[in-house]
């Protein structure tokens, strides 16, 4: 197989394996994430979204609600969207599939609810923060933005924005099977990538 065959062939077979975006609205209607549950597998990218209101994201630990996680984690800044949504979105890469806790760090907001997890389990639910957080005696932002990019919402995935009307921030199981769409469209994508890699690898040759 010459070396041209081998690169398209990888390129494509890049793509297919390729990972999930995951949109999370911050703000929609109030003081909520949405969904505030989600599953994400290694390699998926949270997409947050700033639809409303001036929030952040920041990731906590589970036993410390409304403070930075101690180890790793994420923080977005304040991305307001006071004239509609703002135009950057903060993108996150998962890297592993333990719960993840996010939190807005803007006034009490926190404290208020506005809260989310990652990969739930019973014990570390967006119940079982958004309760922690409730009693927190502090709401504590990072210093400056890390572990993840801020950036302009890529266009694909700002098409695919749902009516605000579903963007229910009680639903809880739904999100996992909204990415199925998206899933099976990457691979369907790819698989005439292949196609098309490898008949243009042949024309090559
Ligand atoms: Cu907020």
């Amino acid at each position: 197989m010459s070396s041209t065959i081998r690169l398209l062939l990888a390129s494509a077979l890049a793509v297919q394996a390729g990972a999930a975006t995951i949109k999370i609205e911050s703000g929609p209607g109030g003081l909520v994430f949405s969904p505030n549950e989600t599953k994400a597998a290694v390699g998926d990218v949270l997409e947050f979204h700033f639809v409303a209101g001036n929030h952040s994201v920041v990731q906590g630990d589970f036993d410390n609600a409304c403070h930075p996680a101690t180890t790793g984690g994420f923080y977005s800044g304040y991305l307001p969207a006071l004239n509609g949504e703002n135009p950057n979105v903060f993108s996150v890469t998962i890297n592993s599939t333990e719960p993840v806790a996010f939190y807005c760090s803007q006034g009490k907001h926190c404290q208020d609810g506005m809260v989310g997890v990652i990969n739930p389990t019973n014990a570390m639910s967006f119940a079982t923060y958004a309760a922690a957080a409730k009693s927190a005696t502090q709401n504590v932002a990072p210093p400056a933005v890390f572990g993840g990019t801020v950036g302009p919402a890529p266009k694909e995935t700002s098409s695919t924005v749902s009516p605000s009307g579903t963007a229910s921030p009680t639903t809880s199981v739904t999100p996992s099977t909204s990415t199925k769409p998206n899933g099976a469209g990457i691979i369907s994508v790819s698989c005439g990538a292949i196609v098309a890699a490898v008949g243009f690898a042949l024309f090559l040759a």
